[in-house]
């Protein structure tokens, strides 16, 4: 029997609801009759209609999130990889076309669940210690994450996927930084960050570790660690309208998909056989004739430089491969999303839910698996070759490391990637196609190691159709609008703690064609350091100096003028010191704090 008691939390909830919607009420400020007419906010394009228009309750919120995948690999961002059902979801929504993510897996996640910058979330670089509370590798007591903040309205909280923000992973360790102790009320994925897609390592439900052979509550035919966060997201979503049919929800779905190592599910690389024959430049130049078609860019862009000469390859079959399989996992997780979004039309609950689609990071530009010599190292180290049993757990994030049924893993350009058995990255040249038209690469601050896709929809909130907006946004934002369109509150105070104060600026304001009012956007990572302020980005690749850009006329930042501007220079310098000190950024590479005598 459904229980309709309603809990004290919901009660609460549903009355602040009230009062803010008799307040705006009594205000006679209906948020229709604060729009603009379009155009009027030259930052966002032709939206016109209000955030709440039509809406009846608070939305369900879905944050989407992929890995290391460049700005223009999916087809509404330009990419010749067929994500039809993101693709739906850009043209019944709106797409932000200069969103920033923080460069790297840990920080952007902590960034994106606290709605502050990583370093004051404890996530100053990854999930190492380094002895400042700003880089404690941990999710620090002084922030929330969505899930806690959203919890306080009444709304129902899942999380799938890469969690990948506390330094212990251990089965039998400490457990307060995981999913369930930080506000979600079910988890399904993986606490560490890479590993395979056939065996992930660290594969948890809830608080406990399993193997993608003995959980009860999963079996497919074929385990692959995409499939398994869509399914479980739909199902996490379908639970949910069954268990709790009136109260909204929030799910965080973080695919692991297109991370190192390539690995697809041979039917969906042989739709991409032969496809990338062409090389590297051809892809690119084919992007960005696309993205500025699209709008995406500016015309007056000029491409950042090419990396890699296809003519000189050596084994094109190969390398041609791994871009084969990499377009695979991307398709895979594109088609998972078409199976949560076919489980909310099921509800009909896709009207009043906003889904928030974005990247981690820029591609990635890393060699993993990618040297001749790796299976000297790799293969002999495997001793044991037996099958693991069933609740045998993946103790290995990459190789040495043996396959469930006892093969050990290989790499290197004589192995195809793309079966459980190898563990290949595809490299800095197709990492430079995937961050078409931007420099550089994930870990850099450069425009293509920060630069994602951002697709916002939500028909009851955003009425305009395939429409861009060109407004900055960051990562910290997305708490930020979750607290606003939820009507939730951003607590001063939580289990006892101090919280921090929210850095992120609402993205609801664009929903409805306003601008998003804010001073600067920052960045720091690996000694990487970036400013934005309006059109003026200065940036600094460690350990070189600071470049300055005009991101209106360059954002392919091609023409320094740091020399012919150096007022602007000191300007933003002063500007990103000051943040720098507020945020507890230490200078890179960090070391520990001297023991206190
Ligand atoms: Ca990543």
């Amino acid at each position: 029997m459904e229980v309709k008691t309603k809990t004290m939390e919901e009660t609460a909830a549903t009355k602040k609801i009230i009062d803010r919607r008799q307040f705006i009420k009594a205000l006679g400020l209906g948020v229709a009759s604060l729009g603009l007419a379009p155009g009027a906010m030259p930052g966002c394009l032709g939206a016109s209609q209000p955030a709440t228009a039509g809406r009846k309750g608070n939305p369900n919120i879905i944050v989407i999130m992929s890995d290391d995948m460049g700005f223009s690999d999916i087809g509404c961002y330009g990419g010749e990889i067929h994500t039809p059902n993101l693709d739906k979801l850009a043209a019944g929504g709106l797409r932000f076309t200069q969103f920033y993510n923080t460069a790297r897996c840990c920080p952007t996640r902590a960034a994106l669940l606290t709605g502050l910058y990583q370093h004051q979330a404890g996530i100053g670089h990854m999930t190492g210690d380094s002895g400042y509370d700003s880089y404690r590798g941990d999710l620090g007591g002084n922030c929330v994450t969505i899930a806690e903040a959203l919890k306080q309205a009444g709304y129902g909280t899942y999380m799938v996927g890469k969690w990948h923000v506390t330094k212990h992973t251990a089965k039998d360790g400490p457990k307060d930084n995981w999913p369930l102790q930080r506000g979600f009320d079910k988890f399904y994925g993986t606490i560490t960050g890479a590993g395979s897609f056939y065996d992930p390592t660290t594969l948890c439900r809830d608080n406990t570790y399993i193997t993608p052979e003995n959980d009860p509550e999963y079996k497919p035919e074929i385990f692959y660690y995409t499939d398994a966060i869509s399914d479980n997201a739909a199902g996490f979503i379908k639970d949910h309208r069954q268990h709790s049919p009136d109260r909204p929800f929030f799910a965080y779905v973080a695919y692991t998909a297109a991370h190192w190592p390539m690995h697809a599910l041979e039917k969906d690389i042989a739709k991409y056989k032969g496809k990338y024959g062409k090389g590297y430049e051809y892809y690119r130049l084919q992007r960005f004739e696309r993205t500025k078609k699209m709008g995406l860019i500016s015309k007056d862009w000029r491409l950042s430089p090419q990396a890699g000469d296809w003519d000189e390859v050596k084994n094109k079959e190969w390398e041609a491969r791994c871009m084969e399989v990499y377009a695979a996992m991307v398709e895979s997780m594109d088609r998972g999303i078409g199976r949560i979004v076919a489980e909310l039309k099921r509800q009909g609950a896709l009207d009043n839910t906003l889904i928030l689609s974005l990247q981690d990071n820029g591609g990635c530009a890393e060699g993993m698996g990618r040297g001749s010599d790796v299976n000297d190292k790799w293969i002999g180290a495997i001793k044991d070759r037996t099958p693991m049993f069933p609740d045998e757990l993946q103790p290995q994030i990459w190789p040495p490391m043996k396959t469930r049924d006892g093969r050990p893993v290989r790499g290197g350009p004589d192995v195809m990637p793309g079966p459980a058995d190898t563990y290949i990255g595809y490299g800095r040249n197709w990492a430079n196609v995937s961050n078409t038209p931007f420099r550089e690469y994930k870990h850099w601050v450069h425009e293509g190691g920060i630069s994602t896709p951002l697709i916002a929809h939500w028909p009851a909130g955003i009425k305009t159709r395939g429409k861009l907006c060109h407004q900055p946004g960051h990562l910290i934002d997305i708490m930020a609008t979750c607290v606003d369109v939820a009507a939730a509150k951003y607590p001063a105070e939580y289990n006892g703690n101090k919280i921090t104060p929210l850095e992120g600026r609402s993205l609801a304001p664009a929903f409805n064609n306003k601008l998003i009012e804010r001073e600067a956007i920052y960045w720091e990572h690996e000694g990487n350091r970036a400013v934005r302020k309006g059109k003026w980005k200065l940036v600094s690749k460690h350990p070189g100096g600071w470049e300055l850009y005009d991101m209106e006329a360059d954002r392919t930042e091609l023409n320094n003028l740091a020399d012919a501007n150096p007022q602007k220079v000191e300007e933003l310098k002063a500007l990103y010191e000051a943040w720098a000190e507020r945020c507890g950024v230490q200078p890179w590479p960090v070391k520990k704090p001297k023991p206190q005598s």
